[in-house]
């Protein structure tokens, strides 16, 4: 079989070196992996295959050819419905262990158990007074122990609404909701129901297991997202514009290289803590000192808080071994490829896991716990120094190029700039610019990037199609890492936006004392995606509306991961628009599809009627932006401003 060419695999010239240098020292990576893997499984890829039981494995007959039902008689439809809640509860329940994780490193932190501070303490106030626990004349520490038990009800509470959905849902996008019985107790109830609904021979309607698919929506969002990012600004500080650098060239040649990946930054901050610490202990080593680099969401949440660079997004995550110059890449959680341990032993990298919970055979294993998280982190950066004596000079490549970025927009960031204009009212510019059309809409570019995808091709072609037609981006996760290393996370990026729109971003970084804010504004890693939320909930508020009425959208151009599919879910009860590049695997039923996408056509109920929100399932990154500014220019219509 003929291996794709390097240019079919990314558009990042980086990588394609680095796919080059593997197959050259015949390392195979996960590109390679993709294609040995296709043709795909058409029963798999139309989410018609059952293995939920041992009467199965079932599978359904496309265009009406026999067996249409599974030995147990569910049909199409509720084997396909079931996948998908299933396919959102392995989405959400990682999400939901991030969030419980923060919530107890903060508890234990409040107790004077952990090496960590509370870094951000007016934020933990803001929080606390969002939660009713009472602040005046209190110790921070007892505060804050208040707001981690707070947290904790989350995962506990038998009756009411999860905490966060209290201080976080806009009233109005949340009536719908509650008036449907789908608002989340608390996360694990949730995850535990639709486990259950799912199971064989229990829930059999489709439509009602995909109304269990929005409440897992909820509960990443809530549990997942906004408690994760709300407890960890508490912890590590919210984050502020910054600027750093992207690309596998952010890789030094003479370091310890220190690569940080996976999702939890509590491992990560004390990474980036003790590799200043023993740097001098590089030196005696003849190295120059220890550089860390960061790899999909932990990397976004380093260079959000730290300014630290970043080298690789999620599908290129084995390439970055592949430099041969990585004394340890150290993972903790979530999106980390079992491949990367066959990758590391080619070269002299030592995989180190962190996590009970995540293991990988061959790799080395360093206990974190918070409690001990100095010593973890000490060791850990230890083992990398040492191992630089093993590197082989004579296999190291890095690519060269690196691509200046700015980061570290969260919405107290945001606003901050936007208060430069009008310290009173600080939404009103923002909102002017919306009404007036010099920017048409806000679409957020999120997700990862996928191993059978030309890499950053698709969240790098969205952007620019809506950033030319003056829609203001927003990003997170591993799609911002697609952006940041194509320019459109620093000024030159100006360049592919229409001119209203960079008119406004100049306006607004010249507030910020900046030459002009970036095209794309990165809001940092996917449980982050709180942050975008946050800012329509702001914006809609402002304008006295629901979310589900502002211009606005979601564009997941290049995901993998099912993690991805629940916070769209999440976008899509909001009442946003969320497209995805990548098969849903949704297709094998016309009614789950017309449920999800808004095909009205059957006559049955959607989630565009009752939420305001569809997916859309678009592998053309030029179309999908296309139907994208559609739908914004619909919504503007809707409330009446000029199109
Ligand atoms: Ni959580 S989920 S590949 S690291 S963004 Fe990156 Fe982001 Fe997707 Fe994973
Ligand atoms: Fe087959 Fe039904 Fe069992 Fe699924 S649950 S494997 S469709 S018998």
């Amino acid at each position: 079989m003929a291996l794709r060419e390097a240019a079919e695999i990314s558009i990042d010239n980086g990588v394609q070196q680095l796919i080059g240098k593997a197959r050259q020292e015949s390392v195979e990576t996960a590109f390679d992996r993709a294609q040995k893997m296709s043709p795909v499984c058409t029963f798999g890829s139309a989410g018609v295959c059952c293995r939920l039981c041992l009467e199965g494995p079932c599978r359904i007959m496309p265009n009406g050819r026999e067996p249409q039902r599974g030995i147990c008689g569910a049909g199409v439809d509720t084997i396909v419905a079931r996948n998908f809640l299933a396919a959102l509860v392995s989405g959400t329940a990682p999400h939901a262990e991030h969030g419980r994780e923060v919530a107890l490193a903060l508890l234990a932190t409040a107790e004077g158990k952990t090496p960590f501070a509370i870094k951000d303490v007016d934020k933990l106030l803001v929080i606390a007074g969002e939660l009713g626990i009472a602040t005046e004349n209190r110790e921070t520490s007892e505060i804050a122990r208040e707001v981690a038990l707070k947290a904790l009800e989350d995962f506990q509470k038998q009756q009411g609404a999860m905490n966060w959905v209290d201080i976080r849902a806009q009233g109005k996008t949340r009536e719908t909701w509650d008036k449907l019985g789908l608002t989340p107790v608390n996360a694990h109830l949730e995850i535990s129901r639709a486990v259950t609904r799912g199971a064989m021979g229990c829930d059999a309607d489709p439509l009602n297991l995909l109304l269990g698919a929005i409440t897992m929506g909820l509960v990443d969002g809530f549990a997942g997202l906004h408690l994760s990012s709300d407890l960890q600004d508490i912890l590590f500080g919210t984050p502020r514009a910054v600027k750093s650098k992207y690309c596998m060239g952010v890789l030094q040649p003479r370091m310890v290289n220190i690569a940080v990946h996976g999702h939890v930054p509590m491992l990560s901050e004390k990474i980036v803590e003790w590799a200043g610490r023993l740097n001098g202990e590089a030196k005696k080593m003849g190295a120059e000192g220890i550089n860390v680099v960061g790899v999909c969401c932990t990397g976004n949440e380093l260079l959000m808080r730290q300014g630290v660079p970043v080298a690789s997004s999620f599908s290129s995550q084995e390439l970055v071994i592949v430099t041969g110059a990585v004394e340890a890449m150290v993972v903790d959680i979530q999106c980390i490829m079992p491949g990367i341990q066959k990758v590391a032993e080619c070269y002299h990298t030592n995989i180190i896991t962190t996590m009970g919970d995540v293991k990988i055979p061959g790799a080395t294993h360093v206990e974190f716990h918070p409690e001990t998280a100095d010593h973890a982190a000490e060791q850990i950066v230890r083992l990398a120094v040492q191992n630089f004596t093993r590197r082989d000079a004579s296999r190291v490549a890095i690519p060269e190029e690196t691509v200046e970025a700015y980061a570290g927009f969260s919405v107290e960031q945001i606003i901050e700039v936007l208060a430069k204009l009008d310290g009173e009212q600080p939404l009103k510019p923002l909102a002017d610019a919306i009404a007036s059309g010099a920017v048409r809409g806000v679409a957020a570019l999120v997700g990862c990037t996928n191993p059978r995808e030309k890499q950053d091709f698709g969240n790098v072609t969205v952007a620019k199609e809506l950033l030319r037609n003056n829609v203001l981006v927003v990003t997170t996760g591993c799609a911002a890492h697609s952006l940041g290393k194509h320019g459109l996370m620093n000024i030159s990026g100006l360049d592919y936006c229409g001119a209203e729109l960079r008119n406004v971003l100049i306006t607004l970084g010249k507030a910020a004392g900046l030459p002009a804010l970036p095209p794309a504004l990165h809001m940092g890693s996917c449980v982050d995606n709180s942050r975008p939320a946050n800012l329509l909930k702001a914006v809609a508020d402002y304008l006295g509306v629901a979310i589900r009425q502002l211009p606005v959208v979601g564009s997941c151009p290049e995901t993998h991961s099912p993690k991805a599919m629940s916070i769209g879910t999440y976008f899509i009860a909001c009442g946003v628009d969320v497209h995805v590049g990548v098969n849903p695997q949704i297709g094998g039923s016309a009614f789950v599809t017309a449920v999800l996408c808004n095909d009205r056509s059957a006559g049955g109920i959607t989630t565009d009627e009752v939420f305001g929100g569809k997916l859309i399932y678009q592998p053309d990154p030029l179309q999908a932006a296309k139907t994208l500014l559609d739908r914004i220019d619909q919504k503007r219509a809707e409330l009446g401003l000029p199109v």
